[in-house]
């Protein structure tokens, strides 16, 4: 399976293609945009989320509600367009003042050297978060496969502007009330906290960063491969996650507190019960060992820096003269971790369809249903 995405963020659309997806598999816009919806919740948003109501349309590759096997191409309407047409036209001539205040932790500065471009808007376009909308549509399609096996992927806030969530291990059934706070956190204390840490933030003209946790339930042992590098399931979730714009960090399981601890006390001890199978009473590896899942619950911590859009900006240099200035201030986010925890879900969903298919072959979802009750059935019980 393999998917494109383009788009600009004030442009006139957001476009997806998903390949490689089997025939058979049920699907329809209100799947896709109920996912939509949850990524642009968040307390901490700015006006952008005001405008922007994400529906999609499914322009091929679904007939009568399922998919054929063709490549599925969806679409995302950019409502802000209509103030943004003149400034991000396709023909000329430019319009609209030229950004040349390239903003620390932003793409603007290196993409504008790289690219050659006097406007960094050429970069900031491409480079913003909004082309996350379009992955989670495409990673709204890969949920519905994986439910199809019984397989459910969820994420909550861990961490947010310096406050800790505790006492939180998640269960498949804690996904509404997660969505249901305002900061996507199943502890109630640290969701006081983390708003009030938003709202001080607000008012300096400032931004913050955290952590979400990412956990997928009901995954079978022996996707993803120890074989080679670039089929280690580890290695592909890590880069599927640094690739969402803003994170820095990706922590399987246990794994930076594991790394102080000696051997005895961090590996998952292994059992065995009639009935059950093969089993771990702990799950500090985070249900990934030797580059495959091992059949526990998989968790992938990401960490996200603070936005780079200050509202009290920081130094920096002019694209075109080198002066020294501060960075451009744009209409921006003040946290956007609840809403990156969606985005996490969409791309472990897409890194785990795909490795479930690359077992389970690609044509049809009967085909592929047949093969994965053929394999449950060979494992020792
Ligand atoms: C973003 C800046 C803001 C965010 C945007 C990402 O947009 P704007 O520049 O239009 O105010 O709201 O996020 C989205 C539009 C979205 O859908 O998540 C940035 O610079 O990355």
């Amino acid at each position: 399976m393999r998917f494109l995405t383009a788009g600009e963020s004030h442009g006139q659309a957001l476009v997806g293609i998903l390949e490689g997806l089997p025939a058979g598999l049920a699907v329809s816009p209100a799947d896709i945009d109920r996912d939509l919806e949850r990524r642009q919740m968040g307390y901490g948003r700015g006006g952008r989320m005001q405008i922007e109501r994400d529906h999609v349309d499914i322009l091929s590759g679904v007939r009568f509600g399922e998919t054929l096997g063709s490549p599925v191409a969806l679409m995302v309407k950019n409502r802000d367009w209509e103030h943004w047409q003149e400034r991000m036209s396709v023909t000329g001539p430019p319009a609209g003042p030229a950004v040349t205040k390239p903003r620390p932790g932003h793409a603007d500065l290196a993409g504008a050297l790289k690219y050659d471009r006097r406007d960094a808007r050429d970069i900031l376009e491409r480079a913003s978060a909004r082309e996350t909308t379009m992955r989670v549509a495409l990673g709204a399609i890969a949920r519905k496969l994986l439910d199809a096996f019984g397989i459910t992927v969820l994420s909550h806030v861990v961490a947010l502007g310096g406050v800790i969530a505790e006492g939180t291990d998640l269960t498949p059934e804690m996904g509404g009330m997660i969505d249901a706070s305002p900061v996507r956190t199943a502890d109630p204390r640290a969701e006081r906290l983390m708003m009030e840490a938003i709202d001080r933030a607000r008012e300096r003209g400032d931004t913050l960063g955290g952590v979400f946790e990412v956990a997928a339930f009901g995954l079978p042992v022996g996707l993803g491969s120890h074989v080679h590098y670039d089929r280690r399931l580890d290695g592909r979730l890590g880069q599927a996650m640094l690739s969402i714009p803003a994170m820095k960090g990706v922590e399987v399981g246990d794994a930076f507190w594991a790394s102080g601890e000696a051997g005895s006390g961090v590996h998952d001890a292994i059992d065995f019960e009639a009935g059950k199978g093969f089993h771990r009473p702990t799950n500090r590896a985070g249900g990934l060992e030797g580059g495959m899942t091992n059949g526990e619950v998989l968790t992938v911590r990401v960490a996200m820096k603070p936005l780079s859009t200050l509202k009290s900006p920081l130094p920096s240099a002019d694209l075109a003269t080198g002066e020294r200035v501060e960075a451009q201030v744009e209409r921006s986010d003040v946290t956007a971790v609840p809403a990156a925890g969606v985005i996490g879900e969409a791309m472990a969903a897409l890194v785990l369809a795909d490795a479930l298919l690359d077992k389970f072959g690609h044509d049809a979802l009967s085909d592929v249903k047949g093969a994965y009750e053929a394999y449950l059935g060979r494992l020792p019980r």
